[in-house]
């Protein structure tokens, strides 16, 4: 199924003369609005091809129907995507869940939807029915040379085929590390990763980047050997300027101040980008903007600021991953990723609002409230007005939920693809 631009100008009309009005309101109330909507129309975020199909836990999994058989049908969906919010111009694969046979086809394929290819993750995390050694016990950590050599030369793998498709970086999330005291040498461990993350690093293109994923716990509930965004950090400084911290927002401890670290990374010029979700437990992928929208606009508000520390716009030109993780159990997956992509948009644009000399002055002056308050009128202030004005000059919908609904999207794909589909991946 394609959505035409036509068909989603035509949706559009009827949604106009409510949009006037609430965009003339939001022009009295916020300046300079035709720069950050600007900003808004530049912005991409990625998709991640495992987010197209319904997820689920360990207890079950409950698939909605119409779900991508092939990675020609995610790409597919993602093109739906971005003609519905113009936002959504790149996916991010996983090797083997997506294997491109044929890579110009895939391409071609891609870019008829207008979409680019993100970031290449490679999967050490699971064992493929046609490998040699089982990752039970680590892969690049593994203390059995022959097993990080199989995980080794996957990377490279994964790598070649991010080449063919014109992807520019590698992310490596690993599922290494322990799930009882006594199990590690946690220093061999570190150590073992290191030289095989180096191996890899030896396979970089020139022009392509390596984000080290860290994760806090699971599915090893003792140590994780990238555990946090140190060790990410240790990793991405010893192997040189390719390597780069990525930041998953659901891979941290409990009420960790991940705007902090945010700051941080960028200050010594490693933030390598995000994985955008929500949670309340732990990795829970929830839709983004969904449990802490205000934890959502701190994080940009670094971003914004550092950026003006830099001198750099964060959003053109950094190189910065955007990508959203985020995969949902008994939502229609494609309506959760256009809510996650406006949230991101929400918080961007709310984060453009921030009076950043005002800020800076009453942190001179220890005025704790009135910095508190500064950061709070932009985040209390409704800017959705804005974000719908900028997919209108980019030519997406207005309301691309109920556009989503109104063109009966998932009832098409069910009658092309089925009822009864699984998406390929977890
Ligand atoms: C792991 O929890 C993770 O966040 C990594 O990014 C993986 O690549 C992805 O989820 C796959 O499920
Ligand atoms: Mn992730
Ligand atoms: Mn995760």
């Amino acid at each position: 199924m394609i959505l035409s631009e036509k068909i989603i100008q035509d949706h559009n009309t009827s949604l106009l003369a409510k949009h006037k009005l609430h965009f003339e309101f939001a022009k009295s109330q916020i300046n300079d609005v035709d720069s950050i909507i600007k900003r808004l129309v530049d912005f991409q975020v990625a998709i991640p091809s495992w987010a197209l199909g319904t997820g689920g836990t360990r207890f079950g999994r409950f698939p909605g129907g119409g779900e991508p058989r092939s990675l020609e049908e995610k790409i597919e969906d993602v093109g739906l995507l971005h003609a519905l919010n113009k936002t959504s111009g790149a996916i991010s694969l996983h090797i083997p869940w997506d294997i491109p046979t044929a890579p110009k086809d895939i391409q071609t394929l891609a870019a008829q939807h207008g979409l680019a290819f993100d970031a290449v993750n490679s999967n050490t995390f699971q064992d493929q029915a046609d490998q040699e050694y089982s990752y039970k016990f680590g892969s690049l950590q593994n203390v059995n040379k022959a097993i990080r050599k199989q995980a080794v030369d996957h990377n490279i793998e994964v790598i070649k085929h991010g080449v063919d498709l014109g992807s520019k970086s590698l992310t490596v999330w690993l599922s290494d590390g322990s799930c009882f005291p006594g199990q590690l040498n946690f220093r061999k461990a570190f150590e073992n990763t290191l030289e095989s993350l180096q191996e890899i690093y030896a396979a970089l293109p020139a022009d392509w980047k390596m984000f080290v994923e860290y994760k806090a716990f699971e599915p090893n509930f003792y140590s994780m050997t990238v555990g946090d965004w140190g060790q990410s950090l240790l990793f991405a400084n010893k192997l040189g300027e390719k390597a780069y911290t990525l930041v998953d927002l659901g891979h941290h401890l409990p009420n960790a101040n991940i705007e902090q670290i945010v700051s941080l990374l960028m200050m010594e010029g490693k933030l390598g980008g995000f994985h955008f979700n929500d949670s309340k437990y732990g990795d829970d992928d929830l839709t983004v903007g969904s449990i802490k929208p205000y934890q959502l606009f701190l994080i940009f508000n670094e971003l914004t600021q550092g950026a003006q520390l830099n001198n750099a716009p964060f959003d053109q030109g950094s190189g910065f991953g955007w990508m959203i993780d985020a995969s949902h159990n008994i939502k229609d997956p494609l309506e959760d990723l256009l809510q996650s992509v406006e949230a991101i948009q929400i918080a961007y644009a709310q984060s453009l609002l921030v009076d950043t000399i005002a800020l800076e002055d009453a942190r001179q002056n220890n005025d704790v409230a009135k910095a508190q308050e500064i950061l709070q009128e932009a985040y209390r202030t409704d800017v959705r007005a804005l974000v719908a004005e900028a997919r209108i000059r980019a030519g997406a919908s207005l309301s691309p939920i109920a556009a989503y609904r109104d063109l009966k999207v998932r009832k098409e794909l069910i009658s092309e693809r089925g009822l009864k589909t699984i998406a390929t991946g977890l």
